[in-house]
């Protein structure tokens, strides 16, 4: 049995979390004493060794990422953290952020020193406006204390934090459409390679990290890489924060190693509401394919649910019982797509256009199987066309609720609506 891991959210319940003298006082810092000392390369040996994977989405290993800075360029290196965080259903970093802007701020310095870079950005919404003023405040508290500047803690590294707001577009969460917004252009993703770390902000060597990665630094550099790595799974280390939304009784951010599944996290939430059943659900969002009640032990690690046939992207855990239309969530989530679309590439910002048609036309009842057939159609020319992640990801629910629940969109266009109506036939009564 998997129990729960509070490392980053620890401390979440105490008064002023949030504060600098709080922080310190559950003793934050004490990690970038330990780093100052130590030389930057043997930090990222350090973090390469721990098997820390990017908390993002694409678990890339991080040490790995910043080992990629070309030695031999002369411009300056910038490290961004990505908190624009957007996708349906993932929400860690904005309570982390709220909770404890600290501990990142910590992991900024240290990964900045770690990289040999004396500019760091953070990008974060522009509409989570409280989180934007607690990280500010935050920043300001640090520069206060001498953590941030010059000559920090009297170790001769130089380091300033800018907190950026984006204009609230998802596609700024795709790591070159943010540093484009950063350096003031209209957001859309650059062709890659070159990746940010050959070429990135002002085509300079830039490290893009999430903010859960960024801040699971301080306790990998306090602890030791064995620490972090004597957790999760063979290949997929350390833990991560699971977020329950949707028809659970205890909804909410859930710390715990790598590969805990579907089944234990429900437990721990107290399980499925009262009187229902669970029916469909994202292990990572609603770019990840959706899994079934058949996949409740499936071990929440990058290579289990990849196998499984999804992805484990941001630990996003939207739960659905069997009173939820499948159609009509896979429509509300198309929507979004095709609301986010950049319109760079034609297959995504046509494809999710067409999507939403047809979806809308099913739900209400008005398709015919030559629909599903046509919206299969689209995602295949959506996967591995698309210029970017989103329109990839965009495929992801549409394919999957198809492939589990073809049935019940047949029964949208035999029965004449949707079988969820109050007003039409209780099927699923
Ligand atoms: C140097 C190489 N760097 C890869 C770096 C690359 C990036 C990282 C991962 O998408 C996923 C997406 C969403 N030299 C490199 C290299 N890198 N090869 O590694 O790269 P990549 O392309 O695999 O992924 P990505 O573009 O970062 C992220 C999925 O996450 N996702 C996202 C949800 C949304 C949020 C949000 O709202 N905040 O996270 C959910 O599943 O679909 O597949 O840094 O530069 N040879
Ligand atoms: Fe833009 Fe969509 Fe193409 Fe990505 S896939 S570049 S979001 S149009």
């Amino acid at each position: 049995m998997t129990t729960l891991t509070p490392v980053l959210s620890k401390h979440w319940d105490q008064a002023d979390s949030f504060a600098l003298e709080t922080y310190r006082r559950n003793g934050g810092y004490e990690a970038l004493r330990k780093a100052l000392r130590m030389a930057p390369d043997d930090i990222v040996e350090m973090v390469k060794a721990s098997g820390l994977r990017g908390r993002g989405g694409a678990g890339f290993p991080t040490g790995m990422k910043w080992g990629f800075l070309p030695k031999d360029n002369p411009n300056p290196r910038y490290l961004v953290v990505n908190a624009d965080e957007s996708e349906p259903g993932t929400c860690k970093d904005i309570p982390l952020m709220l909770a404890n802007p600290q501990v990142l701020i910590e992991g900024v310095i240290i990964a900045s020193y770690a990289i040999n870079c004396n500019q760091a950005f953070i990008y974060v919404r522009g509409e989570v406006l409280h989180v934007v003023r607690r990280l500010q405040h935050a920043v300001a508290e640090a520069r206060a204390a001498g953590l941030i500047g010059e000559n920090i803690l009297g170790s001769g590294f130089d380091l300033d934090i800018v907190v950026h707001t984006g204009a609230g577009a998802y596609i700024c969460g795709e790591e070159t459409a943010l540093l484009d917004s950063l350096e003031g252009y209209r957001g859309q993703p650059r062709l890659k390679p070159p990746f940010p770390a050959v070429a990135g902000l002002y085509a300079s060597p830039t490290v893009v990290n999430n903010v859960e990665s960024i801040a699971s630094v301080p306790g990998i550099v306090a602890e030791g890489a064995e620490w972090f790595s004597g957790m999760g799974t063979e290949k997929s280390k350390g833990f991560g924060f699971f977020s329950l939304s949707g028809h659970v009784v205890r909804p909410g951010q859930y710390e715990a190693p790598l590969g805990i599944t579907l089944r234990e996290l429900l437990d721990m939430a107290g399980g499925i509401r009262p009187g229902h059943r669970l029916k469909f659900w994202t292990p990572g969002g609603s770019s990840t394919p959706i899994f079934t009640d058949e996949h409740l032990d499936v071990p929440l690690d990058f290579e289990s649910v990849g196998a499984a046939g999804s992805m484990l992207g941001t630990r996003a855990l939207q739960i659905f019982d069997e009173t939820t239309c499948v159609v009509r969530a896979t429509l509300r989530w198309i929507e979004f797509y095709a609301h986010e679309s950049c319109g760079k590439c034609t297959p995504c910002r046509e494809g999710n256009y067409w999507m939403v048609q047809v979806l809308d036309r099913l739900e209400h009842g008005k398709g015919t199987e030559a629909d599903l057939d046509k919206l299969l159609d689209i995602c295949d020319n959506l996967l591995g066309r698309s210029f970017c992640a989103l329109g990839d990801g965009a495929a992801s629910p549409v394919m999957s609720s198809i492939k589990y629940f073809r049935e019940e969109y047949i029964e949208h266009f035999t029965g004449g609506g949707c079988p969820f109506d109050p007003a039409r036939a209780t099927l699923w009564a």
